[in-house]
């Protein structure tokens, strides 16, 4: 479509109007995420779509399928310019899409619960759900195949793993803890009374891509979000989300029952301490009936845990479990922890801890594992938990707010990294044991299977600040159902429900998308660099090294030397890699065939030692700083070819931030490469020319950054 045309634009302002979210386009601001709804603008299209979507007949109702036929009121009339009636009964009518729980298709064995049949038959659609929940994916399914332009076909959809949910870091003061996209959705303060319309289009959106779970609180938890106040306010969300499908979580503060109950200790096997976790969860379900399950960060990063008491995280988690054990809900023990030990490799953490307490886990317990061994890095090679605890469930949890991803002002696409670590081959079965293969439970038969998103969703009137990252929570919730989705496939479905249909404009919108996060890693952390220093998570620091903790230091993970770069995690250094299978211990273990991603993660590598490409560590390193931010450039450049494809404001917003990117990565290069360069005391190679600053200089540039 394009946007400079009258007459489209004109389509525009009526389509809009008709939408249901009451814009006209001049405010047309990326609220509407991908369910935007545009009008078809192929007529010869539109007819055809028409021509089975005559009324929408919901035969059954109930709250889940009245937002089902809702949701393709609004999106079918939107999409194809004509209103459409819900009906009860179309008796012999065809010509309409029956939305319905019953009939062949929703009891076909193919079917999960959750799942849901798409089938055509005389010019009728039938979306048939095992569950409600089932039939509102399929609705959405629907909605997505117009709003891709693709043929009415029939297909079937089921969900590879069961509690597909979003974590929020939200805090009851409003602040979100790692968000860039404003404050909190959730006003606490307005809460339970004043109920913000805003809530329920969040609930769309979810379940539009099968989000059937969401945390409302940040894991470094408040005790107050065990308040009966509390509960009452996040009773009234659960109210809205539920006709989506979606339950509610929440995070505990392992302390409560002492700083909150007034008992005098926490401890897991006190009498006491079980008792008052089990009134506070039979509370809990009094006022939310449905209620998800209760998410802990304990003993990690000085929030409180069993080990405060000699005990041990299965202790911690079941405890809650038998607390829990009357209800549904289940009990998620985060596994990210590490300790303040100077002699020990973070790296490792986890799984020390871990793994001697599989089959101690109460079934009703999910261990939620970062994708990583350290903290949501631009690239990590995947956890080593992953595989090695059979006996227990494990989730994993992805970041899709940009902590360590340039906030909201970078353009980086995360599917590829979710991918990278779901199609990971842990070999622990073999080949093919892949980490997807873990967390969908097919691998060790868990009966209980967790894939956890950290959300990204502010109170920007966008969603997501940068108005491509609402692709990262698309893709994330797209994974979550699929994990066998490409990249490339999520993101043409984003851009085409989103941006674009202009064929050429979208494609190059993919390819932009499917680079960024590479171009990303070389101007920030190349060749298996990270940067989990402590504070803000995006000022360059690698010379940071004071901190109350050797961990919370950038040296102690560069290890820069005037021998080389990197972290040795070999047989001669940590051993970490001792975590992994043999098989892929093989492949890592050699500087020669570890992949060149991972290399500085596992190796400390001399500055002249040649690498694969040809060249030298130095000269590589330098070459991934210096590509990786001319690639910015490339990325602008790609950007503006869009412009008459894409909506204007929203082609400003991005092309604003891809200025600030490009101002930023160079800031990224030239720390490091003049950092690292006093180590490997080497000269920038040609045809790269020497940064303009000093080091002196960017390091001052940084500390005023860092100013409070
Ligand atoms: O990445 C680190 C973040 C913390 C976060 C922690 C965690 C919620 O810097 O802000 O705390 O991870 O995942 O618990």
């Amino acid at each position: 479509m394009n946007y400079n045309r009258i007459g489209g634009y004109i389509t525009i302002c009526l389509v809009l109007a008709l939408s249901g979210f009451g814009q006209t386009p001049a405010t047309d601001d990326g609220y509407r995420l991908w369910l935007n709804y545009d009008l078809i603008q192929d007529a010869a299209k539109r007819q055809a779509y028409t021509r089975s979507a005559q009324f929408i007949a919901l035969p059954k109702t109930s709250p889940v399928l009245k937002s089902a036929a809702e949701e393709l009121q609004t999106g079918l009339q939107s999409l194809l310019g004509k209103s459409i009636p819900i009906i009860t009964n179309a008796g012999n009518r065809t010509g309409g899409i029956v939305l319905t729980t019953s009939g062949p298709a929703a009891n076909s064995p193919a079917l999960a619960k959750e799942g849901y049949r798409i089938t055509t038959s005389n010019n009728t659609i039938t979306v048939a759900g095992q569950s409600d929940a089932g039939a509102l994916y399929g609705a959405f399914a629907l909605l997505r195949q117009l709003q891709t332009l693709q043929p009415i076909a029939a297909q079937t959809g089921n969900p590879n793993v069961q509690l597909r949910m979003l974590n929020h870091w939200d805090n009851v003061d409003g602040s979100v803890e790692r968000g860039y996209a404003g404050q909190s959705l959730w006003k606490w303060y307005e809460l339970p009374e004043r109920v913000d319309p805003r809530y329920r289009d969040y609930a769309r959106a979810n379940a539009s891509l099968g989000i059937n779970g969401t945390v409302v609180n940040n894991v470094n938890a408040s005790a107050r979000f065990m308040t009966a106040e509390y509960l009452h306010k996040v009773a009234a969300l659960a109210d809205v989300f539920r006709p989506y499908g979606i339950k509610v979580y929440l995070s505990v503060y392992f302390a409560a029952p002492k700083t909150l109950g007034g008992l005098k200790t926490s401890d897991p096997l006190d009498p006491q301490v079980r008792r008052w976790w089990a009134d506070k969860v039979k509370e809990i379900y009094q006022t939310i009936p449905d209620f998800g399950g209760l998410l802990v960060k304990a003993n990690s990063e000085g929030e409180p845990g069993p080990q405060d008491y000699g005990r041990t995280h299965a202790d911690g988690a079941n405890m809650l479990a038998e607390a829990m054990k009357p209800y549904d809900g289940v009990i998620i023990w985060r596994a990210f922890v590490y300790k303040a030990d100077p002699n020990a490799d973070r790296f490792k953490a986890a799984h020390e801890e871990f793994t001697p307490l599989d089959g101690q886990f109460d079934k009703k317990v999910i261990v939620q594992v970062k994708n990583g061994p350290i903290d949501f890095q631009p690239r990590e090679p995947f956890s080593p938990l992953f595989g090695n605890m059979p006996k227990t469930p494990l989730g994993v949890e992805f970041q899709i707010t940009q902590e360590y991803l340039g906030f909201a002002t970078h353009l980086v696409y995360e599917a590829p990294l979710f991918k990278e670590c779901l199609d990971a081959d842990t070999y622990v079965n073999g080949k093919g044991s892949t980490v997807a293969r873990v967390v969908d439970g097919s691998l060790h038969n868990y009966a209980r299977t967790l894939m956890a998103g950290v959300a990204n969703a502010g109170s920007a009137r966008n969603w997501t600040g940068h108005p491509m990252a609402q692709a990262n929570w698309y893709a994330f919730g797209r994974l979550a159902w699929d994990h066998s989705l490409s990249s490339e496939a999520i993101a043409r479905e984003w851009v085409a429900m989103t941006l674009t249909h202009e064929p050429q404009a979208a494609n190059r919108i993919v390819n932009l998308m499917l680079k960024s996060r590479d171009i990303y890693v070389d101007y920030n952390t190349p060749i298996g660099l990270s940067r989990p220093w402590s504070g803000v998570h995006f000022a360059p620091e690698p010379w940071q090294n004071r901190s109350s903790r050797p961990d919370w230091t950038a040296v102690y993970y560069h290890r820069a030397d005037s021998i080389g770069l990197g972290f040795d995690r070999t047989a001669t250094g940590s051993n970490a890699l001792a975590q992994y299978r043999p098989e892929v211990c093989r492949q890592w273990e050699d500087p020669k065939t570890c992949p060149l991603p991972y290399l500085l993660w596992f190796h400390h590598v001399p500055w002249t030692r040649k690498l694969s490409t040809g060249r030298s560590l130095w000269d590589e390193l330098c070459t991934r700083f210096y590509t990786g931010a001319d690639s910015v450039r490339w990325m602008q450049q790609e950007w503006a070819q869009v412009k008459s494809a894409v909506n204007p404001a929203l082609h400003d917003d991005v092309s604003a931030r891809l200025a600030t990117q490009q101002r930023e990565a160079i800031w990224w290069r030239d720390a490091w490469v003049l950092y690292l360069q006093e180590y490997a005391k080497q000269p920038i190679p040609a045809p790269f020319k020497k940064p303009e600053r000093t080091l002196d200089e960017v390091k001052q540039s940084v500390n005023t950054y860092l100013l409070r």
